[in-house]
């Protein structure tokens, strides 16, 4: 069994998250045979050399589960581009590259984090090009940590005040896009997430998009046998509640 997860935005502000993805580790994910993590892992991730006492516990349960023979691969989000070899070396896992195509299921499936596929948001899509273009990533990896703080700060400001003003179709995947990338990739079964809007799309030709959902009030995660794919919401149980 092979489980796939996207958007948790873990930090530390929401214990209630964090406490469902240990738990989600330990009856899931220690029992699964790889995980894969489709982006915005974290809330924000600004350099591996800023990693905090709560993202190194992460790390630490990530690595605990690869100690159980669990492979773990993640990809980068919009939130989290900047995570490189040293997080992976900490949590035991391994960066897979947007888009992956993976065997799952029976077929090859194409896996992506999914803000690329938003091209009608323009002005994300030109946001998105200056920030993962590799010189600037290099000189964004290299400036000072109190520099890369406030530019973080900055753009979540800008981000949050920009996307009020968008309409839901902007916001979600273009169509033309979609069929695009599973035409290239050569595809029936494209998995994503960043939408927040969980899904299992049936599209013509008999191909399917499965959107995982973020965690918030609730989790999501996609269970891959040997021939089916499922998509599942989880339940957050309140360690607090009385029985
Ligand atoms: O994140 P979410 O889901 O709320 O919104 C996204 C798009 N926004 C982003 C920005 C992220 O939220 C913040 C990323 C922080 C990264 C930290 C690491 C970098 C550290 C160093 C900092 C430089 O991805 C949002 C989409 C939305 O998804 C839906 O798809 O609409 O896009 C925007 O809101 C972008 C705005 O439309 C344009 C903002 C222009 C800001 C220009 C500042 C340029 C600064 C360049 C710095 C090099």
């Amino acid at each position: 069994m092979i489980l796939l997860i996207s958007d948790l935005h873990l930090h530390e502000e929401r214990p209630d998250i964090t406490g469902a993805f240990l738990a989600f580790l330990e009856q899931h994910a220690k029992q699964a045979q790889a995980l894969y993590i489709l982006g915005d892992f974290f809330e924000v991730w600004i350099g591996d050399d800023a990693i905090t006492p709560f993202q190194l516990k992460i790390a630490e349960a990530l690595s605990a589960v690869a100690a159980t023979g669990t492979d773990i691969y993640l990809m980068h989000g919009n939130r989290d581009f900047l995570i490189g070899d040293g997080f992976c070396e900490l949590a035991d896992c391994q960066l897979l590259e947007d888009p992956s195509v993976v065997q799952l299921a029976g077929e090859a499936v194409l896996l992506m984090h999914g803000d690329s596929l938003c091209t009608s948001d323009l002005s994300y899509i030109r946001l998105r090009r200056v920030l993962r273009n590799p010189l600037i990533l290099l000189i964004l990896r290299h400036l000072p940590l109190r520099t890369r703080q406030r530019l973080a700060g900055d753009l979540r400001q800008k981000s949050k005040t920009s996307t009020r003003l968008k309409t839901s179709d902007i916001t979600d995947v273009n169509p033309d896009e979609v069929t695009r990338v599973m035409a290239q990739h050569k595809v029936r079964t494209l998995i994503h997430g960043h939408t927040h809007r969980p899904a299992v799309h049936n599209l013509t030709g008999q191909k399917q998009r499965i959107v995982l959902g973020d965690w918030d009030s609730q989790g999501w995660f996609i269970k891959a046998s040997s021939n089916t794919l499922e998509l599942h919401a989880l339940a957050f149980t309140d360690p607090t509640a009385a029985d």
